[in-house]
């Protein structure tokens, strides 16, 4: 064969992948379970580069050049194991498959693991943008062997999202390393669209201001340090008004939302990790939280919705730039924790990932891509072992700076009843962290009272166990 690249598995994100891989210029071997789904891409949009289509996975597999590499867009989990199934036998050792689905990292390590016994590369690819990314530049974090990377870097790199010359995609790692810094990633977004929810919130229910006039603030925010892509869509959809009613969009949609996939796989890879990822999992049960409808309406019932809509206002240029810190720093922090799961996540597999790398590739392409990003590059790049991104300058210095009027709306919320679980977890993580003594210590002690768990000391090394039934005298342990 002569196909320089495979695409199996045509719904919209494979579709659209292939698309821009034919735009530039590769030969593109295209093959769905479904034919209809093939035969249609060719009919719509097979004039727009070199597509080779089969019927048959057998054809497909055929019709590429050796050695080869193959992407598999199917729904993450058992379909892309059937899927792989059904494609080993058909490949030569050399071979590289690759996953652009959302795996989940613990599987892309099976599975590379299984496909390296077979004489097989497996790439598992983090890809972020959706669907208008995957055609138009998305950002890509390959995982995988040196050598896979070796050849599909070029390929992958023409077809991402490029940032001032740069392309938003690097070999992120060996085996789950892609997948891992996806999933990381969705968190992050997941935490950056709760804040933004929270201050519109504040907006919204502390100064009664109209989307409209949110809208105009957000537009006003994004020409700052908050500028990127969320801030400015968000803005879209504040002023969005709905056809059918004339009502702001935004309030004829139902306030629910389901909680799933990659958000709580990052919850849950930090608690294995023990890495304190408070902003993504507020932002997580936060959504969980909105969709337990029958909780609410019997917990607004019996308290009623007492929220003081307007209350805040005394000093309403102010408060919004209150809001508009209170956003940056609690950011930072969110980033913050992102970045320290994904150095114990490196630590732990053997990864040695680049924390500045993923940075440069975020700045476009996906859904976090930020000015903000920038800033995170260079921290790195001034000292790649940062213990945390709130101390680099830069950002001590812009937490430094927010830190009074982050305290003032955390304040304001609770005393005004407006739930801003990111805002508020985020402040207590940043006084938590900078702390020189936290109340750990009397946690200590009611763990060696009850359980004879052991404790340390400040002033001298080993472990030590007080004798509390008895005549309370320390032994060593
Ligand atoms: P289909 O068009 O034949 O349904 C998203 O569902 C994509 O994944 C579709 O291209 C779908 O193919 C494909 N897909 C889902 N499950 C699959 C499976 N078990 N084997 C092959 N392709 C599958």
């Amino acid at each position: 064969g002569t196909a320089q690249i495979g695409v199996t598995g045509l719904a919209v994100m494979g579709r659209n992948l292939a698309r821009n891989l034919a735009r530039h210029g590769f030969r593109v071997a295209l093959h769905n379970r479904t034919n209809a789904r093939t035969e249609s891409l060719m009919h719509e949009h097979g004039d727009e580069g070199d597509f080779v289509p089969s019927e048959s996975l057998t054809d497909f597999v055929a019709s590429l050049a050796k050695p080869r590499a193959i992407i598999i867009m199917v729904k993450a989990g058992s379909a892309t194991d059937a899927v792989i199934e059904e494609l080993v036998p058909l490949l030569d050792e050399g071979d590289i498959v690759i996953d652009c689905g959302n795996a989940h990292f613990a599987d892309t390590r099976r599975r590379e693991h299984d496909l390296a016994e077979r004489g097989l590369h497996f790439v598992g690819a983090g890809v972020s943008g959706g669907e208008e990314g995957a055609l138009n530049g998305p950002s890509i974090m390959p995982g995988g062997s040196d050598e896979a990377y070796q050849k599909l870097g070029p390929i992958f790199e023409s077809i991402a999202a490029d940032v001032d010359g740069t392309p938003c995609c690097v070999h992120v790692g060996p085996d789950g390393a892609g997948h891992f810094v996806k999933m990381v990633h969705n968190g992050i977004e997941y935490a950056d669209m709760q804040l933004i929810a929270e201050a519109y919130d504040l907006l919204r229910s502390g100064l009664d201001a109209t989307p409209a006039e949110i809208a105009d603030i957000f537009r006003d925010w994004n020409s700052g340090d908050l500028e990127s892509f969320l801030i400015e869509i968000t803005a879209d959809v504040l002023a969005h008004i709905d056809a059918e009613t004339g009502k702001p969009f935004l309030d004829v949609v139902r306030d629910q939302a389901e909680q799933k996939g990659t958000g709580r796989w990052t919850v849950q890879s930090a608690l294995d990790l023990g890495v304190p990822i408070t902003g993504i999992a507020e932002a997580t049960f936060a959504l969980s939280l909105s969709g337990h409808a029958d909780q609410r309406k019997a917990a607004a019932k019996t308290f009623g919705d007492d929220g003081k809509a307007g209350t805040l206002g005394s000093d309403r240029d102010q408060f919004i730039e209150d809001v508009r810190k209170a956003l940056y720093a609690s950011k930072v922090v969110a980033y913050a924790q992102g970045f320290d799961q994904i150095r114990a996540g490196s630590d732990e597999y053997g990864w040695n990932i680049d924390r500045g790398a993923m940075a440069t590739i975020w700045r476009g392409g996906c859904i976090i891509r930020a000015r903000f990003l920038n800033r995170i590059v260079e921290a790195y790049d001034a000292d790649p072992d940062l213990s945390s991104l709130l101390v680099a300058p830069y950002f001590a210095g812009a937490v430094s700076n927010g830190v009074n009027s982050w305290r003032r709306v955390v304040v304001a919320a609770a005393q005004a009843g407006i739930p801003t679980p990111a805002f508020s977890s985020s402040l207590a993580y940043f006084d938590g962290l900078r702390r020189t003594r936290l109340p750990a210590a009397l946690i200590q002690g009611l763990r060696d009272n009850f359980g004879a768990h052991t404790y340390q000391r400040v002033d001298k090394e080993g472990s030590f166990h007080t004798m509390w039934g008895a005549d309370k005298s320390e032994v060593p342990a």
